[in-house]
């Protein structure tokens, strides 16, 4: 888990108190704190030893051994200042960049990291890639101001990316993770306080967690359960998407 700020404000860009927690077993400890140097972590992969965090401007690479320790940053363009969301998928670290509209890739298996410019997509927020296809979710520059450009995109090959949307419903989409059978796109939006499932073969929408004021970020699935941080209210929601009646079976803090 990866809180993008230790206070109520989105930090400046020289307040670099982000952290990373881990929770196992209903127990939450810190895999880096703020020696870090990080600023405003918004999205973690992990392959191997290594451990890939989005920060703001760059991606900080550590080591995970019995000490955790930082080896490098991976640098963007310098007006690439809101890296938003990243997602591993075979070879490749797929990013977004909210700001600059952009997405990136990076081949993880060859050093030094770099980047490698993928294709523009309306101010993307979260992103999710299989088997070639990526799913990347708008949400307004600013974070506020609607615009109908803010939906739902899909690329249906990575090689050749050509982004198309998926949708015709704006909104302040922030996180987007496929299903284990691939057939549904989870998607978060802050203007209904909910999470959406898409069905990719129909087309259908439908909501499948709602609560008043929650704020949902960026989700996470595995299996059957669905992973919600209610950013404004310093929780995360687990989910069981086969019981969409029932409350949420737990919280953290
Ligand atoms: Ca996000």
């Amino acid at each position: 888990m990866s809180p993008i700020s230790a206070s109520e404000k989105i930090p400046a860009p020289d307040e670099k108190e982000g952290y990373v927690l881990y929770l196992k077993d209903e127990k939450v400890s810190e895999v880096t704190g703020k020696e870090a140097g990080m600023v405003m972590p918004t999205a973690m992969a992990r392959l191997g030893e290594s451990f890939f965090v989005c920060d703001r401007d760059c991606i900080h690479v550590f080591t995970l051994k019995e000490k955790v320790s930082k080896e490098s940053e991976i640098l963007f363009a310098p007006d690439d200042t809101a890296l938003n969301d990243m997602v591993l998928a075979g070879d490749y670290l797929y990013v977004t960049v909210t700001n600059t509209d952009r997405v990136y890739r990076v081949n993880v298996k060859k050093t030094p990291y770099t980047p490698e410019l993928l294709t523009k997509v309306p101010s993307p927020n979260g992103i999710d890639v299989r088997d070639g296809r990526a799913y990347i979710v708008s949400i307004p520059a600013d974070y506020a101001t609607l615009k109908p450009e803010n939906l739902v995109y899909w690329i249906a090959d990575v090689e050749n990316p050509a982004p198309e949307p998926l949708n015709a419903t704006a909104r302040l989409y922030d996180g987007a993770a496929l299903s284990a059978d691939g057939r549904t796109l989870y998607v978060s939006d802050w203007i209904s306080q909910a999470v959406i499932a898409l069905d990719l073969n129909t087309g259908e929408e439908k909501t499948v967690y709602t609560r008043e004021g929650l704020t949902p970020a960026d989700i996470a699935v595995d299996g059957d359960t669905l992973w919600i941080p209610d950013l404004e209210h310093h929780q995360v929601i687990e989910f069981n998407t086969k019981c969409q009646k029932s409350p949420p079976s737990a919280r953290w803090r």
